[in-house]
């Protein structure tokens, strides 16, 4: 039976016969022993020492089975373990010319992902997103929350048509969804509150760090919620999830050198922070905002907060923020207006600390059909494509709201990536759609 390296790397094996089965990770030839550091299928490695004649032909990436005996040397990497091999079988010899090496471009590794994932800080990205998707459902189901599945192939825009993909589907036109929230919103009637976990779709057509053409899109909805009851879901959410992720991966975390003495003080509550609040602190920092034509002007009471505006109001916070309360002005058609102060909406995004920029968007929902039905044409969408969607307004119409975190957003805050690309295998932007 093959066991994995951070199994054998333990007192209770010493002395013993293992095998282990990987991948040539590094390879030192001398001329009576073979060093071979072995990586196994979950990234973790293992010295194993093979005499040279049994090992000449190896070179990097081969995959290889070894046995042997486990044996402690202080001298062997990663933690002082080994393995004498006693026998190698090669399941196959890699090519020489293996591109990934100690040194690379960015670019080079994102167009030879397929083989970088096998890099160790790509393994260590992926087990703490794998651990982050995991506590982002736990939560909703320990919380009582029902698991839907909304269609990814849609006929309608959520965010505004100018981030929509196309695609021809048979005879007609559809798109790819850029959020589930609609079709979340059509489920609370009969299911309660509900969440969802799938691929949003934005045709983004700046390069950023921070944005994605495809991401993973944490959803959720409930009736009869208040704006306070959904940020503190959010706030209790973001809170479990860096909690618990923190935990379980930090030899990960410090693998990536990330400093989590401020992740572990994330808890509940966060700080609320009007849009007005908001619009003058960014005044009073003497923050210029760049307009269309590249000229620069003073940020003013109905501007939306770009990345700069974020960092600004974040570069010195060390928990998420919430600025509540954007002019409907900015927001889409969905936001439900605030009946005590008209113009504004019910509406709040999550600002992650350190200028990582938002992370969760959402609020309460335009319920009345006739406001909601102005304000689909105002946006210069079709009616007719949201035929359904005005029926949940017509049949028992309730307040409601709900909202969308970006999971690669909260693991680019959680690893201190620079590019958001970094938190996701094969990212999908204007200027990458292969490997
Ligand atoms: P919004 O468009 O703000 O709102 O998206 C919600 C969250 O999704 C993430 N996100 C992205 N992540 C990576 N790349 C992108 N291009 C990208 N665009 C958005 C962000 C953002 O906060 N339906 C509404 C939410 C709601 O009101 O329920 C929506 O989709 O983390």
């Amino acid at each position: 039976m093959s066991v994995r390296t951070s199994e054998v790397k333990s007192l209770d094996y010493i002395g013993k016969e293992v095998m282990v089965r990987g991948w040539v990770y590094r390879l030192r030839k001398q001329k009576e022993n073979a060093f071979v550091l072995v990586r196994d299928d979950r990234g973790g490695v293992i010295q194993c020492v093979f005499p040279i004649d049994k090992a000449a032909s190896l070179t990097i990436e081969s995959s290889i089975e070894v046995t042997g005996i486990v044996t402690q040397d202080a001298r062997a990497p990663e933690g002082g373990y080994e393995i004498k091999g006693k026998n190698l079988k090669i399941y196959n010899i890699a090519g020489t010319d293996y591109p990934i090496g100690e040194y690379q471009s960015e670019e080079l590794l994102l167009d030879k992902r397929h083989l970088a994932m096998r890099m160790r800080k790509m393994v260590a990205i992926a087990k703490i997103r794998a651990t982050v998707l995991d506590y982002g459902r736990r939560w909703f189901v320990e919380s009582g929350w029902m698991e839907v599945t909304a269609p990814i192939i849609v006929k309608g825009a959520v965010e505004g048509g100018s981030t929509l993909f196309k695609l021809k589907y048979f005879n007609e036109e559809a798109y790819l969804s850029q959020s589930a929230q609609l079709y979340l919103e059509a489920m609370i009637f009969s299911l309660g509150p509900v969440w969802s976990l799938t691929p949003s779709f934005r045709a983004e057509r700046s390069r950023t760090i921070r944005h994605l053409a495809e991401f993973s899109h944490l959803e959720a909805e409930a009736p009869w919620v208040t704006l306070e009851d959904l940020l503190k879901v959010q706030e209790q959410l973001v809170s479990y999830v860096i909690q618990n992720t923190i935990r379980e991966r930090a030899a990960e975390l410090a693998y990536l050198r990330r400093d989590i003495v401020e992740l572990k003080k994330i808890e509940p509550p966060f700080e609320r922070l009007t849009y007005e609040k908001a619009i003058e602190i960014i005044k009073s920092k003497g923050l210029m905002i760049t307009q269309e034509d590249g000229s620069k002007r003073e940020i003013q009471f109905g501007d939306d907060l770009n990345i700069d505006s974020e960092r600004e109001l974040t570069k010195n916070v060390t928990k998420p923020i919430f600025v509540v309360g954007y002019p409907l002005s900015i927001k889409p058609f969905y936001v439900k207006e605030n009946p005590q102060h008209r113009g504004n909406g019910l509406a709040a995004d999550m600002l992650a600390p350190r200028g990582f920029g938002e992370i969760t968007s959402g609020g309460l929902r335009e319920d009345n059909i006739v406001s909601i039905t102005e304000r689909i044409k105002k946006e210069g969408l079709d009616p007719a494509a949201y035929d359904w969607y005005l029926d949940l307004r017509n049949y028992g119409s309730v307040p409601h709201g709900g909202f969308g975190l970006g999971i690669e957003r909260l693991m680019r805050w959680i690893t201190n990536a620079e590019d958001i690309k970094d938190t996701v295998p094969f990212p999908r932007t204007i200027s990458r759609v292969t490997p």
